[in-house]
């Protein structure tokens, strides 16, 4: 009986510790970080959210772009490889951003409306260049 009881004892230790090593690891990936929307974006599970899974969610929207939240990919790509990061998505959506260290983004002074109206031909202009680069179409 104590024999059955000491393998039982043990099965559970190592069951637990593998349970804590799985925890750790995925703590160490930043995995529970990321929102439900990043992640359900990012198809291909790179991490990073490309023009194209963007716009998987983005592109079927008829709104212009003075009116639309997919304005926030050209806002947020700071270092414009075409591509959101979790920091950059982060930052720029607000989401965790302090995580990074606050509120360090490259979105455009918007402070006037003259300011305001060129940020959003600015996007418009990067995201036909986008669209043409990727020949990207909308399932609408
Ligand atoms: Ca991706
Ligand atoms: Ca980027």
């Amino acid at each position: 009986m104590t024999r059955v009881y000491t393998i039982g004892m043990s099965v559970f230790l190592v069951a637990a510790v593998g349970l804590l090593l799985f925890l750790s690891s995925i703590k160490k990936t930043g995995v529970e970080y990321r929102t439900d929307f990043f992640v359900g974006l990012d198809s291909n599970r790179d991490d990073k959210i490309s023009f194209i899974e963007w716009m998987a969610y983005y592109g079927g929207h008829s709104h212009p772009i003075e009116e639309c939240a997919r304005i926030d990919f050209y806002w947020g790509d700071c270092n414009k490889d075409e591509v959101l990061s979790w920091k950059e998505y982060s930052l720029v959506r607000k989401v965790g951003g302090e995580k990074f260290g606050g509120s360090s983004t490259c979105r455009p002074d918007i402070s006037s409306q003259e300011k305001l109206s060129r940020a959003y031909s600015d996007a418009l202009a990067r995201e036909n260049v986008l669209i043409e680069k990727y020949k990207f179409k909308a399932n609408k």
